[in-house]
């Protein structure tokens, strides 16, 4: 059992959005070639309340792209972004989200990020992500999406830490910052994750 994780194809994340990730509609068409080749598909939504406390809004004086202490973990701030019931929190709207069996949604508590599809950032509380894979028997965790430094790369990490053979589709992710993205690469295959091309699924 092949399984695809769509990670965050939400408008705020596209070239518009508030939270804009370069290139990041170039995904779209690419996912929705693949996606009917997997033998499950799900997808993660960033998904926080207004109040959030990764929001930069939130903390006076503080500008995104800071760098805080949030309950004892480093916590980069972030412009509003995937705002609850918010246009910028749908999916891009030219995703075919008719392959997608689950949605999995994260972020929600407003004191704690959650990057990942399977934990919140301190692994204190799961979505139930592992779970739902591993009673449908599933062999192999393929991951894309946005962004592909942040989410994706910890969604995948999850993946591999979870026991799950993990694969990430190199053309169908788009990252924040190229050189954070590098090295979560180099992480992924040190952690015997692979790297693949959409045109290598079959
Ligand atoms: C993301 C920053 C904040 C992502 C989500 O989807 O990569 N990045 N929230
Ligand atoms: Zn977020």
């Amino acid at each position: 059992m092949k399984a695809l994780i769509i990670v965050d194809v939400q408008n705020d994340f596209m070239p518009d959005g508030s939270l804009a990730v370069p290139d990041g509609d170039a995904i779209v068409p690419v996912i929705n070639r693949i996606s009917g080749k997997f033998d499950l598909v799900v997808a993660t939504q960033d998904w926080h309340p207004p109040e959030h406390k990764s929001f930069a809004s939130n903390h006076k004086g503080r500008q995104p792209f800071e760098t805080i202490d949030l309950n004892g973990i480093s916590q980069t701030l972030w412009p509003d972004h995937c705002v609850q019931g918010t246009p910028g929190a749908d999916f891009h709207p030219g995703l075919d989200t008719r392959p997608v069996e689950a949605i999995f949604r994260k972020g929600i508590n407003p004191e704690i990020d959650s990057y990942s599809g399977f934990y919140d950032n301190q692994h204190l509380k799961s979505t139930g992500l592992a779970g739902y894979l591993r009673e449908k028997d599933v062999t192999e965790v393929y991951g894309c999406g946005l962004a592909g430094d942040i989410c994706v790369y910890d969604t995948l990490n999850d993946a591999l830490k979870c026991g799950f053979p993990t694969i990430l589709i190199a053309d169908a992710a788009r990252a924040l910052d190229e050189k954070n993205y590098e090295t979560a690469q180099k992480d992924l295959l040190k952690n015997n994750g692979r790297i693949v091309f959409s045109t290598d699924i079959v």
